[in-house]
C-alpha cells in the first residue's frame, strides 16, 4: 500500500502502483492515451479514454460524467479545472509542500549533535565531540519544531508561535507582518527597530523584539516579527515601533509608532504595518509632562505622545530613577538598551566584529551587522 510513497517520497504524484508489478507512474499518467504500465491497467482503468478517437496520446479526455465527451486538455492543465475533473483528482495532495533541507542555509546547524553539550554539562572538560546522526522519523517527532539530543534524549526546539513537549499547542501571540519604507537621507543608513508590546493603559513593557534593517539591502523585504505575551485580563495591549540610525558610534532615534491591538480576546492576533521612516511628523503641542526628558510625538498618531528619557531616568514620564546599565555609545528605551553596530547583548557590552577579516577596496566601508542573522555585515560604497 504504501510502497509508491516509500520509494519516492518526494514525488508528490508518483502514486499510480501499476497492477502486479512494483512499477509506480504519475498520476497525471493515468488515463493519458499512452500504456505506462506493463499490463497497461493505467489506460484500461478508463474505457471512455481509450475509445476517446478525438484525444491525441498525452493528452487527458475530460470526464463530465455524462455521455458527452469532454475536451481534451494538456497533462499540466487536469484537476485544475472545474470542467476538467477526472476520477485521480481525488488523488492528488491538496498543498504541495517545497521540500526543506537544512543544508540549504548556513545559519542552521549541521544535522547532528555534538555529544559535548552533554559533556560540558557534566564535567568542565572538553572532550572531542562525536556527532549522532538524527534518524528520519525524528523529523515527525516535533510537530513544528526541531528535534535536538540532550543526553541522550530527543527533545524539541519549538518555532515562536508554538510549545509544548512535543510543540504541540500553539502559543497565544501576536504576529506584525512589517514593511519599512525609507525616504531621504536616511536611505543610506543602517536603523535599528525596537518594536514593543505593551500594556496599554501603563505604557509597561511585555516583550520586545528587535531588526537590523539595511534599506539598500532589504528594501523588498517583509519581516514577520512574533511578540509572546502571557494571557491576562488587565487592559489591552498595544505595540510601539522605535526607529534609530546607528553606527558604530552612536544611536540616534529618528522616529516613533504607536499601533492598538483591538481584538485581545483571540488567541492569536496579527498586524500589518508599513511604516515610512524619514518623513517627517506634523508638530502638536505636547499634552504630557516629561520630567527627565523630551516630549517625542508618533509618526502616525497626531494627538498621542511619548517621553524621550535623558540618561539615567525611566517611566511614562521620566519621573523615577532607572535601574537599567547600558554601555556609554547605547541608548536606553522601554528598559531596553540599543546597541551601537558592532556590539550586542543586554548592557551593549559584548563585542561583535565580523569585519576584521574583511578588506574593502575602492574605498568601501565595512559596517557590523546582527550577529543572529546570516547576514552578518554590510559594505557600503
Ligand atoms: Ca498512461
Amino acid at each position: 500500500m504504501n510502497h509508491c510513497p516509500v520509494e519516492y517520497p518526494l514525488e508528490i504524484t508518483r502514486r499510480f502502483r501499476c497492477w502486479n508489478s512494483s512499477k509506480c507512474i504519475r498520476l497525471e499518467d493515468i488515463c493519458d492515451g499512452i500504456e505506462d504500465c506493463p499490463l497497461y491497467d493505467d489506460e484500461y482503468l478508463c474505457p471512455r479514454r481509450k475509445n476517446a478517437t478525438n484525444c491525441a496520446a498525452g493528452t487527458i479526455a475530460c470526464d463530465l460524467g455524462s455521455a458527452f465527451e469532454g475536451p481534451c486538455l494538456p497533462k499540466s492543465e487536469v484537476c485544475t479545472k472545474y470542467n476538467c475533473y477526472t476520477t485521480f483528482c481525488d488523488m492528488y495532495p491538496r498543498r504541495i509542500y517545497k521540500p526543506f533541507s537544512f543544508l540549504s542555509f548556513d545559519h542552521y546547524g549541521p544535522l547532528t549533535i555534538y555529544e559535548s553539550v552533554k559533556k560540558l554539562t557534566s564535567s568542565s572538560s572538553v572532550q572531542e565531540p562525536v556527532a549522532i546522526p538524527l534518524n528520519a522519523n525524528d523529523s515527525d517527532y516535533c510537530n513544528r519544531g526541531t528535534v535536538v539530543m540532550s543526553n541522550g534524549i530527543r527533545q524539541c526546539l519549538c518555532s515562536p508561535s508554538f510549545y509544548g513537549t512535543f510543540c504541540e499547542y500553539q502559543s497565544e501571540r501576536l504576529t506584525i507582518h512589517l514593511k519599512i519604507e525609507t525616504l531621504g537621507i536616511l536611505s543610506q543608513s543602517i536603523l535599528r527597530f525596537l518594536i514593543c508590546l505593551l500594556i496599554e493603559n501603563t505604557n509597561n513593557v511585555i516583550y520586545c523584539e528587535e531588526i537590523v534593517h539595511v534599506p539598500y539591502m532589504h528594501k523588498s523585504l517583509k519581516y514577520v516579527v512574533y511578540l509572546v505575551y502571557p494571557r491576562s485580563t488587565v487592559g489591552n495591549y498595544s505595540v510601539r515601533v522605535t526607529a534609530f540610525s546607528c553606527t558604530t558610534k552612536d544611536i540616534k532615534l529618528v522616529s516613533l509608532w504607536y499601533f492598538h491591538i483591538r481584538f485581545w480576546f483571540l488567541p492569536v492576533n496579527r498586524l500589518s504595518i508599513k511604516i515610512n521612516v524619514g518623513k517627517s511628523s506634523t508638530s502638536v503641542p505636547c499634552s504630557i509632562d516629561c520630567l527627565h526628558g523630551v516630549c517625542m510625538p508618533y509618526l502616525n498618531l497626531v494627538n498621542e505622545q511619548y517621553c524621550l528619557c535623558d540618561d539615567g531616568w525611566s517611566g511614562q514620564h521620566c519621573h523615577m530613577p532607572s535601574i537599567f546599565k547600558c554601555s556609554n555609545r547605547s541608548k536606553l528605551i522601554d528598559s531596553k538598551c540599543i546597541c551601537p553596530l558592532g556590539t550586542y547583548g543586554v548592557d551593549c557590552n559584548a563585542l561583535f566584529d565580523p569585519c576584521r577579516a574583511i578588506v574593502c577596496h575602492h574605498g568601501g566601508t565595512c559596517f557590523p551587522l546582527d550577529p543572529r542573522t546570516s547576514e552578518k555585515f554590510y559594505i557600503l560604497f
